[in-house]
């Protein structure tokens, strides 16, 4: 049996393009996210992300719950804080947020979370978070006290994601910020996904099947959608269609 990670190599190795839908506790009901997971088992989607910048109402256990209630699509922890690590997921993304220069984001809130997951058996995966800038400020943006690197300069985006492979991380995070006005752009993926042999994953402000298509055309392994689909939920489908066939 392969662990969550060497499913997401495995894929690459084959060009095999992957999809995750983001789900945000704080936005969702426990009627809309059981109708999200069985459009997910249709739409054979590849994991699900759980987790935010932050979280004020909506309880990561509760919908972790929920979703496995319907479906055995992986869930991967995307967390916002310590608090959002929960036993009971497949895997996390052990976030550095390598594009800031907030220690706390660096290595810090991996200290306080270090004990956390020494006492359990979750799967952990040492992932690069960089923001690039989407023209809009960002929850992610303002919550992480970090500058994004600016979108017209791919070099810098390239050396940040070569160094965290350099550091021994096994997967980058391109993100733009849920909701970003303009999402990472191809010439940043492009220059990225040149630079590095981990894989790739972009999320933030993808809300077409063709933006999702041209992201993995330039090198993108793995495609995150949160906000458009938690608008259209229909808009599934189509997404993961699109990027399976790639
Ligand atoms: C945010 O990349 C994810 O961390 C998803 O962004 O909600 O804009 O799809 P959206």
């Amino acid at each position: 049996m392969m662990n969550i990670y060497q499913q997401i190599i495995s894929k690459k190795k084959l060009h095999q393009k992957q999809f995750a839908v983001l789900v945000d506790p704080d936005k969702v009901t426990a009627v809309s996210l059981i109708k999200l997971a069985e459009e997910a088992v249709k739409a054979k989607i590849d994991y699900f992300f759980l987790g935010g910048s932050l979280l004020t109402s909506g309880s990561i256990s509760e919908c972790i719950r929920l979703i496995k209630s319907v479906t055995d699509i992986p869930v991967i922890l995307f967390p916002g804080s310590v608090q959002q690590i929960d036993a009971t997921a497949d895997a996390l993304l052990f976030l550095s947020l390598i594009s800031g220069r907030n220690p706390d984001l660096l290595i810090g809130h991996q200290v306080k979370a270090a004990p956390v997951l020494r006492k359990m058996k979750l799967e952990v995966i040492s992932t690069g978070y960089i923001l690039i800038d989407s023209g809009n400020k960002t929850t992610v943006q303002y919550i992480s006290n970090t500058f994004p690197i600016p979108a017209d300069k791919p070099e810098i985006a390239a050396s940040t994601a070569y160094a965290g492979e350099l550091l021994g991380l096994k997967l980058i995070f391109a993100e733009a910020g849920s909701g970003a006005l303009n999402p990472v752009s191809i010439e940043v993926i492009k220059a990225i996904s040149e630079q590095i042999t981990i894989p790739l994953i972009v999320g933030g402000g993808i809300n077409t099947p063709e933006k999702a298509v041209s992201n993995c055309r330039a090198g993108a392994d793995l495609i995150v959608v949160g906000n458009s689909i938690e608008k259209d939920p229909m808009l599934i489908a189509q997404m993961a269609e699109a990027i399976h066939a790639g």
